[in-house]
Parts: C-alpha cells; sequence; structure tokens
C-alpha cells in the first residue's frame, strides 16, 4: 500500500508462514537442497448448466451467485481459480419449446444462452467459462466418455420401459411416483418403451458406497449425505443413457440412430471445461473439481451417476457435491415450471430505484440477501419485506453508516487525513483481536461453504467497530482537547471497516468498490489479498479520505409499499381529504395512445400495455381484465398519470397509471373527446 513505510517486525510466526500460503505459492526448501519448488493452489468450482428451456431466474441466479462468491473468496486468499458455468441445451424439453415457440433449437439454444450470460454479467458474475453443450469441445468429450463405457462393457442395448418425465429429463419408477406424477415437478409422466443403451449403475453400486463411507466430505450437508446412502443402499437398478426417439442430442459415437441421454451429455460437461481429451496439463491441474454446487433436485444425478461413470471411464470422482435447498416464493417454489419466477434483474432494478442506490450496488443487496439470509443448504422463502430490511439494517446502516460517520470526523478534526494512531489501550487491542478472529473465521466458513455464517462474522466486525466508536466518541475526545487519542480511535475504526471491506468484496464487489474509493487508499481494491486483511493497521495513515454519498441509501418503507404491492382497485364513495389548487397541478395527467397491449403471462386480470404519451412510450400495467380485453384497448385514448413512482408489477415495472371509472364491479376507461396528440396536458 500507497502512503507511509512501515515494518511489521512483530507479527506472528503463524501469521508470517500463512502469508506464504496465500499468494497462491508456496515455497518448499528442502533441508540441505538448495532448489525451492513451487506449488501452485487451484481450486475448480462449479454451478449446474441450466437448461435453455426458459430464461433465468432467481433460483438460477442463488445458486450462480453462492459459486460467484467462493470462486471470488478464493482468488482473494490466492488460489488458481477455475469457475464455471454454462447451459444444458439438449433434451426432449428443449426440442418441444423451440418447436413450440416456432424456431429450430439451435436458435432457440443460442438465445437464451445469450439470456443467461446477459443476466451474470448484470449480476456481476466472474466465471471463468461458459460452456454450451452444442459445442463441438463439448460433443468430443461427451462422445469420448460413451465410448469409453461401451468398451469397458458397462454399457449394453436392451429395452427401457419405464415413466418418463420432460422436466426432470429423468426416469422413475412406479413406485416413486406421487399420485401418478412426477415427485419433483408434479406434471404428468409418459410411459415410455424402446431400445436404447443402458449402464450398468448396479455394478458399481458397492464401489459407490464405499467411496461415500469413507469420504464423509464428498457429500454435504450431511443429511443429503444420508438421503444418497439409504438410495444407495436400497439399490441402484441400470441407467438408460441413450434415447431414439428424438434427434436433439449428441449422437451415440457407434450408432447413429440414438443420441445420448441428455443427463449423461450434461455431467461430463464438468470434465470438458477441465480441458479432459484436449488439453492434459489443464486437466490434470483442475481435476477432479473441488465444488461441484447444486441443487437438491438434482443430487442423485451428481452424487450417483456422475461419480460412476467417472469411475468406469478410469477417472477420480469430484471431491465433493454440494447441495443447496430451494427459493420459494410465498411457499411455492420458484421455477420454470411451477411459473413462479422471480426476475433478479427487475428486482435489482427496483431496488435501485427505490434507494436511489447505483443498479450493481442494488445487485450486491441481492447477493448479500440471498446468502445471508438462509443457512447455506437449507430453503428459504423469498419476501421483499426481509430483502428491504437486510437492506437498511445491515447494509446501509452498519456498512455504510460506519462510513459516512467516521469519513466527515476525519474531515472536520484532521482535514481529512487519516492520523497516525497513538499508542493503543485495552479496547483497541480489542478490536485488534476481533477483526484477526474474523478473517480466519470467515475463511473458515468459507471453506466449510457456510456462507451466510462467513456474512455473520464481517458482522460481528462491523457491529464492534460501530461500538468501538460509539464508545471512544472522538467528538468528545476533541473537545476536552485529546487529539491524539481521538486519532487512535478514529484510525482504528477505518482500519477495522478497511479490514471488513476486503472481506466483504467477493459478495459486494460494486459496493465496497465505492467504499475503497472513498477510503481514498491507493492500491485498488481488485489488488487487495486476503494478506492484507491480516495485517492489522495496514490502512497507510497519511491518506486523503475522499467522502461521497452514502453507498447504500435508506430505502423508506412508503415508499417500497407503492412498489411492491399489486395494482388494488380503488373502491369508490369514499370520504376524501381536500386538497389544494397546487397538489392537483403536481400531478402530471396525459393523452396517451394505447399502441399494444397483452395479457400479463400467469395473472387472471393484468395487461401490460405500451403507451405513447407524446415522445415517449411508457409501458402501464392495468387490472382490467375482465372489463377489456387486449384488443379492446390497443388504439385507444386515454389519460394517464405520468409522474406516478415507477412500481413492480408481477416483475414488469409499471410507469405509471391510467385513469377509469369504477362502480358496482363495472370499470370505464376516460378518455377524450376531439382526438389530441399523445402528450396533451390533462388539466
Ligand atoms: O437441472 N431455489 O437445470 P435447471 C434454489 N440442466 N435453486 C434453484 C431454484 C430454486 N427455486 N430453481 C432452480 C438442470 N435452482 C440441469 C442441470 S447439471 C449437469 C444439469 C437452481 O435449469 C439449482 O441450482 O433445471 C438447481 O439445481 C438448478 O437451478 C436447476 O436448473
Amino acid at each position: 500500500m500507497g502512503g507511509t513505510v512501515r515494518a511489521f517486525a512483530s507479527r506472528p510466526r503463524r501469521e508470517a508462514f500463512v502469508l506464504g500460503l496465500l499468494r497462491g505459492r508456496v515455497k518448499l526448501r528442502g533441508a540441505g537442497r538448495s532448489e525451492v519448488s513451487t506449488v501452485s493452489r487451484k481450486f475448480y468450482i462449479t454451478t449446474p448448466i441450466y437448461y435453455v428451456n426458459a430464461p433465468p431466474h432467481i433460483g438460477h441466479a442463488y445458486t450462480t451467485i453462492a459459486a460467484d462468491v467462493i470462486a471470488r473468496f478464493k482468488r482473494l486468499a490466492g488460489y488458481d481459480v477455475l469457475f464455471a458455468t454454462g447451459t444444458d441445451e439438449h433434451g426432449i424439453k428443449i426440442e418441444r419449446t423451440a418447436r413450440a415457440n416456432g424456431v429450430d433449437p439451435k436458435e432457440w439454444c443460442d438465445r437464451i444462452a445469450g439470456e443467461f450470460k446477459q443476466l451474470w454479467e448484470r449480476l456481476n458474475i466472474s466465471y471463468d467459462d461458459f460452456i454450451r453443450t452444442t459445442e463441438p469441445r463439448h460433443e468430443r468429450v461427451a462422445q469420448a466418455i460413451f465410448e469409453r463405457a461401451y468398451r469397458n462393457g458397462d454399457i449394453y442395448k436392451g429395452i427401457y420401459e419405464g415413466w418418463y418425465c420432460a422436466s426432470c429429463e429423468s426416469f422413475y419408477l412406479e413406485s416413486e411416483l406421487v399420485e401418478g406424477k412426477c415427485p419433483v415437478h408434479g406434471r404428468p409422466v409418459e410411459w415410455t418403451a424402446e431400445e436404447c443403451y443402458l449402464f450398468r449403475l448396479s455394478q458399481y453400486q458397492d464401489w459407490l458406497l464405499r467411496h461415500i463411507e469413507e469420504h464423509p466430505e464428498f457429500v454435504e450437508p450431511e443429511s443429503r449425505r444420508n438421503e444418497v446412502l439409504s438410495f444407495v443402499r436400497s439399490g441402484l437398478l441400470d441407467l438408460a443413457v441413450s434415447r431414439s426417439t428424438f434427434k436433439w442430442g449428441i449422437p451415440v459415437p457407434f450408432d447413429p440412430d440414438q443420441v445420448i441421454y441428455v443427463w449423461i451429455d450434461a455431467l461430463t460437461n464438468y470434465i470438458t471445461v477441465a480441458g479432459y481429451g484436449q488439453d492434459e496439463e489443464r486437466f490434470q491441474k483442475f481435476w477432479p473439481a473441488d465444488v461441484h454446487l447444486v441443487g437438491k433436485e438434482i443430487l442423485r444425478f451428481h452424487a450417483v451417476i456422475w461419480p460412476i461413470l467417472l469411475h468406469s471411464a478410469g477417472i477420480a470422482p469430484p471431491k465433493k457435491v454440494f447441495a443447496h435447498g430451494w427459493w420459494t416464493f410465498k411457499e411455492q417454489k420458484i421455477s420454470k415450471s411451477t411459473g413462479v419466477l422471480v426476475d433478479p434483474w427487475d428486482l435489482a432494478q427496483a431496488l435501485a430505484r427505490l434507494s436511489g442506490a447505483e443498479v450493481g450496488v442494488a445487485v450486491d443487496a441481492i447477493r448479500y440477501f440471498l446468502l445471508r439470509e438462509v443457512p447455506f443448504g437449507q430453503d428459504g422463502d423469498f419476501s421483499d419485506d426481509n430483502l428491504i430490511t437486510r437492506f437498511n439494517a445491515d447494509l446501509a446502516n452498519d456498512y455504510g453508516n460506519l462510513l459516512n460517520r467516521t469519513l466527515p470526523l476525519v474531515e472536520r478534526y484532521f482535514q481529512g487525513v487519516v492520523p497516525e494512531p497513538g499508542p493503543a489501550e485495552d479496547r483497541d487491542h480489542l478490536l485488534r483481536e476481533t477483526a484477526l478472529q474474523v478473517v480466519d473465521a470467515v475463511e473458515g466458513a468459507i471453506d466449510r461453504l457456510e456462507l451466510h455464517r462467513a456474512l455473520q462474522e464481517i458482522w460481528r466486525l462491523l457491529g464492534a467497530a460501530n461500538k468501538y466508536l460509539d464508545e471512544g466518541a472522538p467528538w468528545s475526545l476533541v473537545r476536552r482537547g485529546q487529539e491524539r487519542r481521538a486519532a487512535t480511535v478514529l484510525y482504528n475504526t477505518l482500519e477495522a471497516f478497511r479490514i471488513a471491506t476486503i472481506l466483504l468484496s467477493p459478495t459486494c464487489p460494486t459496493a465496497t468498490r465505492r467504499a475503497w474509493e472513498q477510503l481514498g487508499i491507493p492500491v485498488p481494491l481488485e489488488e487487495q489479498r486476503l494478506e492484507d486483511a491480516r495485517k492489522w493497521q495496514g490502512f497507510p495513515w497519511g491518506t486523503r479520505v475522499r467522502p461521497g454519498k452514502p453507498i447504500f441509501p435508506r430505502i423508506e418503507r412508503e415508499a417500497v409499499r407503492a412498489v411492491v404491492e399489486e395494482e388494488q382497485p380503488q373502491k369508490g364513495g369514499e370520504r376524501v381529504e381536500e386538497i389544494s389548487l397546487d397538489e392537483f397541478k403536481r400531478l402530471d395527467l396525459r393523452v396517451g395512445i394505447v399502441r399494444e397491449a397483452k395479457r400479463v403471462p400467469g395473472t387472471e386480470k393484468l395487461l401490460e400495455l405500451r403507451v405513447d404519451i407524446g415522445g415517449e412510450v411508457r409501458t402501464l400495467v392495468t387490472g382490467l381484465i375482465p372489463h377489456y380485453t387486449a384488443e379492446d384497448l390497443v388504439g385507444k385514448r386515454i389519460v394517464v398519470l405520468a409522474n406516478l413512482q415507477p412500481r413492480q408489477v408481477r416483475g414488469v415495472t409499471s410507469q405509471g397509471m391510467l385513469l377509469a371509472a369504477e362502480w358496482d364491479n363495472e370499470v370505464a376507461l376516460l378518455t377524450v373527446e376531439k382526438d389530441p396528440p399523445p402528450g396533451a396536458k390533462v388539466s
């Protein structure tokens, strides 16, 4: 760091050793030998590759954000990281969806894969590789693995009969169905009987059992591991690994009438990314994967089929498969098949509008909320209200406000220059101890994938720093002429904040960058490493701070109510209070022409309108069904309240309101005479 040069002569030995490790390379000096060998530490983490049958939603964002935070943390800790995500593009489900949308499957896949990539960019996902299963590099690997199992005698031709759920792309036994429907999606299953290739899963049952028993860390959390164990103990059946009734898949290399079963195709993506069969050095370095993060519904594929397939091909299984829980919304699973969707980008934009924060900061708040709210591994119910509470209490108050009250004090008492601390007192030692413990605790929690715990620990440090500042009260120290002590208190508060900022940077990359800019430390946050968080009093005194706007401006509850509530019909006949003419003039009422209208999917009464209000076309969401159909409205002149705060209605942003009369369950739109142009003022 720039500024002042100081020696760390008294750093404890253990810390010095850890620092050596953290740059990602350890120098091992053999006794009596002079050569120095370097060992690089790698970390390979994956998300599932997502189906492209529909655009991404917050469930996909959850896994991907979690993986991103872990990957960023590992980079911070000096690891050479490979973080992969991607899309799963073959199978009957994708083929059907593409046809239903009137395009060929490849075109459809390109479109949706593009949407995933765009969302990941917006959510600040730092993936190193985005794999698509339609890429030639992957098709070669899937075929090679299939062929290898065939040559081993693990794949044979037979007839498979069973119930198939196209949503899961999976076969079920009669006994596994729930009321005759898919146990995961609750959807009807299809009876299939076809000639195909089968894989001898049953042959590997004992090997897998032993592997899981001998490697308790292989499947986590523990409750999920027990489920997998009892599933394997109950007996594995051979698995159908090819299909012949449709074409949208990777051809079986030795039988062009069959395509490889989509799950076999999909799972092999993890070794394609690592360079299998194409870049031996890369494969040696990154395989086995350190963690496959998955949702709990696809754990069996990853913890049973995948290790067996690898073992049959002579490849080591991944080190860990971690299954997290499901997000629900009002107790219903958020998923494409239930139709309950939360669009993370809409949510970020709404949060940005509500708070006035920049959208990247709002994205950070969502990233933080998802990981903090629910212990990683458990289910959680999504609620706007809890999101706002976390935003205000944790981010605006504990984190943002700590900075916003410290920097002005530095300005006021020390001309905006971070002062040199004086001799340490007990409470200074205590803050230092907390900070150093927290760094270790955060690292440990990330290693155990206790992401919520890692955040709790950072907040333990922020809590201690806020309390330290309150109790240290530099403002009264200055009043009593104790500037030196005030300098120490302010310095140490900023120091704790600096450490918390480094630790929080993987979760909130944008907000922490903004905070770092305000701290004024010349070395950018991106260049900080975990070892920098372990250096107490690493903040260079003499630094000129640059106080700025609050990074997480508080959200007012009133504004929230307007945004998250669905449109409620106004009740007629109510007494209303009088307003002045000036108050009325604050309403921007204009003539608008409805250019397009369509029903909001998944709702009974909502229409989404595109309304020309003169030089601008606005989106309005209104509950006009069954009084009007979409066709009734196109071309109509209506009256629009144009300066109503935008609000989120079922994932669509409504940018205004149209006026209508209501009586006895009837609704009539307000229209105008003489066809004025769109934008004409109504007063
Ligand atoms: O299963 N809560 O793809 P998919 C939490 N292509 N996580 C959720 C979620 C929710 N409500 N909804 C989805 C597939 N997810 C296969 C994977 S891998 C070789 C092939 C996340 O598009 C979670 O990670 O159905 C879940 O496992 C994944 O999205 C399912 O995505």
